[in-house]
């Protein structure tokens, strides 16, 4: 993405597009990441080309957990993928056997998740051979400068990251063998990490280029972009994941927020997220893809005219998280719970998005309960804020308006911090979000009494 930051400027162009899908392996789902290597840098040549005054800085973000490892700087094998059912059986297991899951939720904050890179790193026959681990964004940073750093935001996704101190958590590095030494030093967003080496800043156009720390975790990103002020809105950034909650500066460790599995990751500017993962429009795009179909805004159209009761089901169940035939692990959660299965396709769109609806309702409440905050209004960033029919429906659970955008959020947090950085605008997240509300398209809607009554079985 191209983006323009001025005091009253926010403005984004796509630079490029292209699709990051998992691929299978005889060892586990892989991320094809030296594919995104390289359309990351065919974007950045068209980005430099197309930039009026040319390119100030790059930054980078992308979904958190997973991880390059290296030996003498070099990558030792493409990167697992986090949704892999099979890999992450063993990892939980064996880590609770040494450090039991309250301890590790008193140090760490993070919810239990099967794949946070902790739990992965337990089973990576890989990591013998070696000597540095880069998470994602770190690692395309590395290929663009020669640096080896770890971005603190994405850090705090390892389950190796002290919510206290904000620093690698030692002790516990210690205490589950990993060598110390495979973790890089830390950096904030809004550092300069390094510039672009020559050979890549000749090929992309951009000589000297700094890359430039953001919220690199892009959920981290994301919620720099919500165009929240005070202490009474939540947030959902809405992609593959529903990640629901609230922006806090102090910790909520209790055992109540361990067992709703409320996480703390850590946000620009020292903030902590204290949010939950729900799922998110991935039931949605798998159930197309089953299909053999693209057209999503067709089938949402048709399921806002399905009149009839859908079944409102639990997308939480962990059968949802791995690639696949959605229509039938939904089908086979109904004849399990003795519910009818939706019997066509709009209304099996309608059942996806009311059961979201339902569980983000659910995990605002908790959300609120957990922290002693009162919310009143609610924001919905990410390609999902798009989705009407599921803004609407989330408005009508919850009794509370409900803001939609903007859908580019992570793009607008990250150039925000980027364009901090460089002096092109000052301030607190505060003031950043007064400019994504000044300049950004927004949607509201408002809540209508009982409708979602009407629409559940
Ligand atoms: C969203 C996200 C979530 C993280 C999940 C896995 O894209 O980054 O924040 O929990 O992906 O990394």
């Amino acid at each position: 993405m191209l983006g323009e930051v001025g005091p009253e400027v926010l403005r984004l162009t796509a630079a490029a597009r292209f699709a990051n899908g998992p691929v299978q392996s005889d060892d586990g789902l892989h991320w094809d990441v030296t594919a995104l290597h390289r359309h990351a840098l065919d974007g950045l040549r068209t980005a430099a080309a197309r930039a009026p005054g040319g390119l100030v800085s790059v930054g980078i973000d992308s979904w958190a957990v997973d991880y390059g490892l290296l030996r003498g700087g070099r990558l030792l094998a493409e990167p697992f993928h986090y949704r892999d059912e099979h890999r992450n059986e063993a990892g939980p297991r064996q880590v609770h056997a040494q450090v039991a899951p309250a301890e590790l939720y008193a140090r760490t904050g993070l919810q239990f998740l099967p794949f946070n890179t902790v739990y992965q790193l337990a089973s990576d026959a890989r990591l013998a051979d070696a000597d540095r681990l880069l998470l994602v964004p770190d690692l395309l940073a590395h290929w663009l400068t020669g640096a080896e750093v770890a971005e603190r935001t994405n850090a705090s996704t390892t389950g190796l990251l002290s919510v206290t101190t904000g620093a690698w958590d030692d002790a516990l590095i210690v205490s589950l063998g990993l060598p110390r030494g495979l973790f890089a030093d830390l950096v904030d967003p809004g550092t300069t990490i390094g510039t672009l080496l020559p050979e890549v800043g000749e090929a992309v156009g951009a000589p000297g280029l700094p890359v430039v720390a953001v919220g690199s975790h892009d959920t981290a990103s994301a919620v720099v972009g919500v165009p929240m002020s005070g202490d009474d809105a939540a947030y959902i950034s809405l992609g593959t994941w529903g990640l629901v909650g609230l922006e806090l500066d102090a910790p909520v460790l209790t055992e109540a927020a361990r067992a709703a599995n409320f996480t703390h990751e850590g946000g620009v500017d020292g903030t902590i997220r204290f949010l939950t993962n729900v799922m998110g429009t991935w039931l949605l795009s798998e159930t197309l893809r089953t299909w053999g179909r693209d057209d999503l805004g067709a089938l949402l159209a048709a399921a806002a005219d399905v009149t009839r009761r859908v079944t409102v089901f639990d997308v939480q169940d962990p059968r949802f998280v791995a690639p696949g035939d959605m229509p039938a692990r939904i089908a086979a959660w109904c004849d399990e719970h003795d519910v009818p299965a939706p019997a066509d396709a709009p209304s099996l769109v309608r059942s996806i998005v009311e059961s979201l609806a339902a569980a983000y309702a659910a995990a605002l409440a908790t959300a609120a309960d957990l922290s002693g905050r009162t919310i009143r209004q609610v924001h919905v960033v990410g390609g999902g804020s798009q989705n009407a029919l599921l803004c609407q429906a989330l408005a009508d659970r919850t009794g509370l308006p409900v803001v939609a955008g903007p859908v580019e959020a992570t793009a607008l947090g990250n150039v925000l911090v980027q364009g901090r950085a460089a002096g092109a605008v000052r301030g607190t997240l505060e003031d950043l979000r007064a400019l994504v509300v000044r300049t950004q398209d927004l949607r509201r809607h408002e809540p209508r009494t009982r409708a979602w009554k009407d629409a559940e079985l």
